[in-house]
């Protein structure tokens, strides 16, 4: 099997949720270090103008969106599973709505202590190619305590959740092996207590979840070796993309049939279409052929949840 290729940047908490996944199955893969912010020519080449990280490869198969890397990791390395205990249908859907529901009030939380350290540009690329709004501390400041609110609750039934696993002698939510779900949870808990001062922990009422968190923390990364960008986009021009054999045939559940040209487009930031034909579809995958001139055939692998699907 072609090596397992990931594209990311240190800060990134998505990035951080893979590559804690690829740390829990044990793999060695090779780590292709992006810029913070575009350009990227060369994950553009491979990704299609996808501009979210992390992006993962294996050969010339491109994941964009960690919803759909955890589950192609699970299906191409299964043990140890991400999905412990028969939880990968809700680990799946409360991962997302969690990721989802959480994101703006992290920033919010997030901009409090440091946005009034972040390079301008930095501020200006998210708000114009990324989350559609200034994330700067003057700009979030009126926001702060309805994003309190909100990172409130959700704590609120991860606490819950975690006290009633552990009064069953459970370390993790779904028993004694960790599974995408905890990984959500904890990288936006991650992307807080690695960037904010000590005091975050008390805002956020985090000290029941510390135990949790270091657990997790403790699993690592896996092994990883450096590749260059132009490393990778040969490993994809010299592969062909694997066969679609775990989705059915005609499975768009919208009826969108094989070799229909769309695009497919995130639904809530960055919201750039990426254009191909449709190999394969099902409600939770799609899977899109196109073809680059420097990377060659390619096929991308997106969600369903949070991408829309349209024919051109
Ligand atoms: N739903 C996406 C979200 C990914 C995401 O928002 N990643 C952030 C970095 S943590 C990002 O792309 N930021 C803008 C950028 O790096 O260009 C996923 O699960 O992969």
């Amino acid at each position: 099997m072609p090596e397992v290729i990931l594209h990311h940047y240190g800060l990134s908490p998505f990035a951080e949720k893979v590559r804690t996944a690829l740390g829990l199955k044990g793999l060695a893969w090779r780590s292709v270090d992006v810029a913070p912010m575009p350009p990227r020519p060369l994950l553009h080449a491979l990704a299609g103008g996808y501009r979210r990280i992390p992006v993962l490869q294996v050969g010339a198969d491109i994941y964009c969106d960690t919803n759909i890397i955890l589950p192609a990791l699970e299906r191409l390395h299964p043990t140890p599973t991400l999905y412990p205990n028969g939880s990968a249908g809700i680990a799946q859907g409360l991962a997302f709505a969690w990721e989802r529901a959480i994101w703006v009030p992290t920033i919010g939380v997030l901009s409090h202590y440091i946005g009034d350290q972040l390079p301008a540009e930095f501020i200006k690329d998210r708000k114009e190619g990324y989350l559609g709004f200034d994330m700067s501390k003057a700009a979030m400041a009126p926001d702060l305590p309805r994003h309190l609110q909100a990172v409130h609750a959700h704590y609120g039934w991860l606490k819950t959740a975690l006290a009633s696993a552990q009064a069953l002698g459970r370390p993790f939510l779904f028993g004694d092996a960790p599974s995408a779900l905890d990984l959500a949870c904890w990288q936006t808990t991650f992307l807080l207590r690695k960037n904010c001062p000590a005091s975050v922990d008390e805002l956020l009422g985090l000290a029941p979840l510390l135990p949790w968190f270091e657990r997790i923390a403790a699993i690592g990364h896996g092994s990883s070796t450096p590749m260059t960008s132009e490393e990778a986009v040969a490993a994809a021009q010299a592969a062909t993309p694997a066969p679609v054999t775990h989705l059915p045939a005609d499975g768009d559940p919208a009826g969108l049939k094989a070799g229909t040209l769309v695009t497919v487009t995130p639904d809530d930031n960055a919201r750039v279409p990426v254009q191909g034909t449709l190999v394969a579809a099902s409600g939770t995958e799609v899977v899109i052929h196109r073809r680059d001139a420097q990377a060659g055939d390619l096929h991308l692998h997106f969600p369903r949840l949070g991408f829309d699907v349209i024919p051109v």
